[in-house]
């Protein structure tokens, strides 16, 4: 009887989001040890403790993060905010990211902070003292884009200029010697939208930081100048038009890449005007070429020193693996190479990450959902690691059995 309390206690553990805040667990555990008191009047208080939220229950925060409307509540503070832009009113093909917030919270929901520890990165970002919360979705105007741009900026800027909660003076990532005021600012992990919410994010990071560079997956350039046929100023700006606009802008610095390029392009002059923008391309298919190792190289060789905003397209991932999404290109790289990409650039001086092009209506038993935040959760532990992590045979030598 004990061993099978013992049991169902550990389930109830991996199920329940609170249960390791306090005495509760235990609580549970005794009765399911002892068996359920049948007949009494207990109060469920009395018989089986606190309300707690499972995983797959209760309110839709970010990995069942704290959650609070930052942008109404200036006494929340952070050092990471999760924030939804849900804005898709300018695609040229299949709209549905403003789901997107919602369907990658959902795709978190087995994500919690009391086990979020990997083998991958060797540390648990939740307990590197930064501090975390959900800061919800900006409320967006869905019938004026120039609006919504503007509240767009408006949000992050918001909150781009609280002060951190950690407010050390050497932890990792920090990037306060490349603010103008030489201040510590929070970081914004985005969660799109349509890929055009790069634009406004950039124009506020611009007022903190100056030029930037991108680090942009993607299987699009998304500097596609929007040429003079354009039949209004608004309609310049797209999802595939916006890198361009933030270069005319002079929000970016002359020292971006995109990695996971595979789209089909006018010709060559398409690259042309690409490096104009300030990029340079990794392909999908230079993954096999060169390694996932010289790609990290390249990218890291390209930024340097730079400050450096990360964007990614859910689309850089194979449609197989991740088809909910507006612009899908067969032939994309894998889940598991995007990751280990990622964990390669852990030590570079991010400024922000995004997640871009979620549209759940396209989506099968939540898989792109479920890739997008895991990859939310690889940005935490990339913006707190000083390095990539070593692999895990060089952590813990493998030791064959006599
Ligand atoms: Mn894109």
């Amino acid at each position: 009887m004990k061993f099978t309390g013992v049991v169902v206690g550990g389930l109830l553990h991996a199920l329940s989001v609170a249960a390791h805040h306090g005495d509760e667990h235990e609580h549970a555990q005794e009765i399911l040890v002892s068996g359920p008191t049948v007949g009494t009047d207990l109060t469920w208080l009395e018989k089986y403790g606190p309300q707690s939220d499972m995983v797959f229950t209760g309110p839709l925060s970010f990995s069942h993060l704290e959650y609070a409307r930052c942008l109404e509540d200036a006494s929340k503070d952070f050092d990471i905010a999760i924030l939804g832009m849900p804005f898709d009113t300018a695609v040229t093909y299949r709209p549905g990211t403003r789901f997107g917030p919602t369907g990658i919270r959902t795709g978190s929901r087995r994500q919690h902070a009391a086990r979020a520890y990997t083998l991958s990165w060797g540390l648990d970002p939740y307990t590197q003292g930064t501090k975390v919360i959900d800061c919800g979705d900006v409320p967006l105007n869905p019938f004026d884009n120039a609006v919504a741009l503007d509240q767009m900026e408006v949000a992050y800027s918001t909150l781009l200029k609280r002060d951190v909660a950690r407010n050390s003076t050497e932890g990792v990532g920090e990037v306060r010697a490349f603010a103008k005021d030489k201040k510590e600012h929070p970081k914004i992990i985005t969660l799109g939208g349509d890929h055009t919410i790069v634009l406004p994010i950039l124009r506020s990071l611009n007022k903190v930081y100056g030029p930037i560079s991108v680090i942009h997956f993607d299987a699009h350039l998304d500097t596609w100048s929007p040429g003079e046929i354009s039949p209004s100023p608004q309609a310049r700006i797209t999802h595939g038009s916006f890198f361009y606009i933030a270069r005319e802008e002079g929000l970016m610095s002359n020292t971006s890449i995109h990695a996971g390029i595979r789209c089909k392009m006018l010709g060559d002059s398409d690259i042309t005007n690409d490096e104009s923008v300030g990029f340079k391309v990794i392909s999908t298919d230079d993954l096999d070429d060169i390694g996932i190792s010289e790609v990290i190289r390249r990218i890291r060789k390209r930024i340097g020193n730079s400050p450096v905003y990360l964007s990614l397209d859910i689309d850089v991932i194979d449609p197989g693996l991740a088809p909910a999404t507006g612009t899908p290109e067969a032939g994309g790289w894998t889940t598991r190479e995007v990751k280990r990409i990622i964990r390669g650039l852990a030590g570079l001086n991010f400024v922000g990450a995004d997640i871009v092009e979620v549209a759940p209506a396209y989506d099968h038993a939540d898989v792109t959902s479920i890739a997008a935040a895991d990859i939310v959760h690889d940005f935490l532990s990339m913006m707190m690691s000083a390095e990539p992590p070593k692999p895990r045979d060089d952590r813990k030598p493998w030791v064959d059995e006599l």
